[in-house]
């Protein structure tokens, strides 16, 4: 938190000299540049999408969403099923609250992550099932019990999931 808080000031900073010398150079970069356009184009692909934050983009009012850079393993909250892009709970990840998943078929695709997960973290007293196709088609890849997680996929499973189930 700091250190993004250091970020903020000297991009505030950056912008008031900005201000005072209109004929400067270069702007400064926006503080998470690659992350914007990250959010552009999973909103652009996935309708019903809002952006709700610098890093989040979410979904029927806050139940699913995904959050953009600096992620880890703290980020998934309690009653939270999470998959990440990258190994160890890195890049960016999807997050589903259990009361939404419970009961219900989602497809990664509606999130633009589709065939993405490396890594996920169940923090819920729910049975996860993830499969390899759209509506639960395919192999059945891997079950996630309650407060469980894998910090690196097999090879023969990464990036292949595309929808799971909650009970
Ligand atoms: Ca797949």
């Amino acid at each position: 938190m700091k250190r993004r808080l250091t970020v903020l000031f000297a991009a505030m900073a950056a912008g008031i000299a900005m201000l005072v010398t209109p004929g400067a150079a270069s702007a400064s970069p926006a503080p998470y540049p690659a992350v914007q356009s990250q959010i552009d184009e999973v909103l652009a692909e996935t309708p019903g999408g809002v952006q709700t934050g610098p890093r989040t983009v979410e979904w029927n009012d806050g139940a699913v969403g995904m959050k953009f850079g600096i992620e880890s393993w703290e980020d998934c909250r309690a009653e939270q099923v999470c998959f990440w892009e990258h190994d160890w709970f890195q890049g960016r990840f999807v997050y589903i609250n259990s009361s939404e998943c419970t009961n219900r078929t989602f497809d990664f695709k509606a999130w633009g992550f589709n065939d993405m997960t490396s890594s996920w973290r169940n923090n819920t007293s729910r049975n996860v099932y993830v499969f390899q196709h759209d509506a639960l088609g395919g192999n059945r890849l891997w079950v996630e019990a309650p407060q469980q997680n894998a910090g690196a996929l097999d090879p023969s499973i990464r990036d292949d999931a595309s929808s799971f189930y909650c009970v």
